[in-house]
């Protein structure tokens, strides 16, 4: 019985760790920013040091325990001695040293990571409970839950955790494996965290801090694409116009958003700029829906305007029985119209 349910749950973790990170390689190893490099440096010359030792202590007990065993007739107990100078200087010293060296590392890495580069270009990160926000104070855009960035410009983020709703803020940290380390997002105070990435790709980002009931529903993506193709989501973004819907149910969808959800989400270029909740300018350009959890297809995006909060526990968006599946259905295909042609971030590698 035992053994059975062993056997199972080795092989659930096994299908989980397959299926589980949905395609995404989210590895602190495999850096794709000189940030991440630095700390994964650190994290082989430790791991090293530790292999060294690892070999050292293991090595000599084995050789104590074969030198000095009983043998067949020794009777009562071996000679006793007390204390040696040399060798305890040398188990001191080279800690000591190994100690020093690791600090030297580590100190050299920090001063790295703090020179915030002169030409880097600001981002304001402010999370939300369970979403993230994206402000471009140079661009005079904002994007939610998908941060698009240009290849090999450093950007300097400035992060923060705020409600505008009458929701508490709480504590949420920013990280994205492949990328940067963990930087926490703390009500009223702004921290910072820079890095230059240096791979095209779509990466995986995860709020770090336990926050409440969809912590670990609270993710997000950086898409890192060409120079080019950031400059033409720019002007996308600035110049979006909700195209005018010729088809009817998109045009009743259109309707339905302007009359229900616009207290709480923006559309660029429209009357509507509340940030309550996620801005939705280009959402059919999305590829994820709800902060990242699910790919943005348009019957998930019905179910979640129907029942948003049944689909993600705590989530601060309301429920809307009221709307008949019908509704709900145009309402959707309204957003996966709102679409700067051109874009695609599917393509991209992921990370
Ligand atoms: C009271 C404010 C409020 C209203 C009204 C509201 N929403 Fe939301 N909406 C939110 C919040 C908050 C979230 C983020 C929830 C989360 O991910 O935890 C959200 C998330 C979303 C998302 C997912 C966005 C993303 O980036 O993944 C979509 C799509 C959406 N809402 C559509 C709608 C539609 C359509 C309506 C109208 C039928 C609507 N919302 C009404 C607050 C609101
Ligand atoms: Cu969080």
């Amino acid at each position: 019985m035992l053994r059975r349910s062993l056997v199972w749950a080795i092989l659930l973790l096994g299908v989980a760790f397959a299926l589980g990170d949905g395609g995404y390689n989210i590895n602190i190893l495999d850096p794709a920013t000189s940030n991440n490099r630095e700390v994964s440096k650190l994290l082989w010359w430790v791991m090293g040091f530790a292999a060294v030792i690892f070999v050292v202590v293991i090595g000599a007990m084995t050789y104590i325990v074969l030198k000095f065993k009983k043998r067949g007739n020794e009777v009562g107990e071996p000679p006793q001695f007390h204390g040696n100078d040399r060798l305890e200087i040398t188990w001191t010293l080279i800690p000591f040293l190994i100690v020093c060296v690791i600090f030297g590392l580590t100190a050299r890495g920090m001063f790295e990571i703090s020179q915030v580069p002169p030409d880097a270009m600001p981002v304001k990160v402010t999370a939300h409970l369970f979403w993230w926000d994206f402000e471009y104070p140079e661009q005079g855009i904002r994007t939610s839950n998908e941060l698009i960035l240009p290849v090999n410009r450093p950007v300097n983020f400035e992060i923060t955790s705020n409600e505008a709703g009458p929701a508490k803020p709480v504590i949420h940290s920013f990280r994205v494996a492949s990328l940067a380390g963990t930087q926490d997002a703390i009500p009223g105070i702004v921290t910072t965290r820079w890095f230059k990435p240096e791979k095209e790709g779509v990466y995986y980002g995860q709020c770090a801090e336990l926050c409440g009931a969809s912590h670990s529903n609270m993710r997000f993506r950086v898409i890192v694409v060409s120079q080019a193709e950031f400059d033409r989501f720019v002007q996308g973004a600035k110049a979006f116009q909700p195209p005018a819907p010729t088809d009817a149910a998109v045009a009743k969808g259109q309707q339905l958003f302007n009359a229900q959800c616009t207290a709480c989400h923006a559309i660029n270029n429209t009357q509507h700029q509340s940030k309550i909740g996620p801005d939705l300018t280009f959402f059919g350009n999305r590829l994820t829906l709800g902060a990242g959890i699910w790919n943005n297809t348009p019957e998930r995006l019905e179910a979640w305007i129907k029942n948003s909060p049944g689909m993600k526990p705590g989530s601060l968006m309301p429920p809307f029985p009221q709307l008949s599946a019908e509704d709900a259905r145009s309402i959707a295909a309204y957003l996966e119209s709102l679409k700067v042609e051109g874009l695609d971030f599917s393509k991209l590698p992921k990370f």
